[in-house]
């Protein structure tokens, strides 16, 4: 059994991270996905999620491809996750192309996928403030039109 991992926060989840998912199976027969706890997410990654550790991880046991999800508490925990979870390969977003090379160092495979382009959890975030913003700005100015005398005749 060809055995995968990979690591992320996957807050908000969206076909970028189920692009990734399906990728990092595809190189096997069973993915184990780390994710990022709470603590992890504020104290090391300066991330505050939308979502919490036991709803993401309850998202990610939903998907096809992952077949375990365990705590991703540190940076440093990778090559201790290999040996204890018997893994063949490595698999992480090329927006971290590089970063885990070392980790070939202990017998593994390390690949990178393609990003998945124009969508993150921070963009999700952005643009829903922005639609929020142009929603409240319609309504003062629609406020304003009920208040004038002369829209009462
Ligand atoms: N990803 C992707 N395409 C996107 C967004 C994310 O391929 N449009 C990939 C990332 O490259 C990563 C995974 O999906 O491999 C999870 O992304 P995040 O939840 O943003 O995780 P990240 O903050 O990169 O944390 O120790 C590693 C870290 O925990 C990775």
């Amino acid at each position: 059994m060809k055995r995968v991992i990979t690591y992320g926060t996957f807050d908000l989840l969206h076909y970028g991270h189920i692009n990734l998912l399906r990728r990092a199976k595809s190189l096997g027969d069973y993915l184990i996905v780390a994710l990022s706890t709470d603590e992890f997410n504020w104290k090391d990654k300066h991330k505050k999620t939308y979502f919490s550790y036991e709803e993401r991880k309850q998202l990610l046991e939903s998907i096809r491809y992952v077949d375990l999800v365990i705590p991703e508490k540190c940076w440093e925990q990778k090559r201790h996750d290999i040996h204890e979870y018997h893994i063949d390969t490595f698999a992480m977003g090329s927006d971290w192309a590089g970063k885990f090379d070392f980790l070939k160092e202990e017998g593994v495979n390390v690949v990178y996928f393609p990003r998945t382009p124009e969508i993150s959890s921070t963009k999700i975030k952005s643009d829903l403030n922005k639609e929020k913003s142009i929603q409240n700005k319609t309504k003062i100015s629609h406020d304003d039109l009920n208040t004038d005398p002369l829209n009462n005749l």
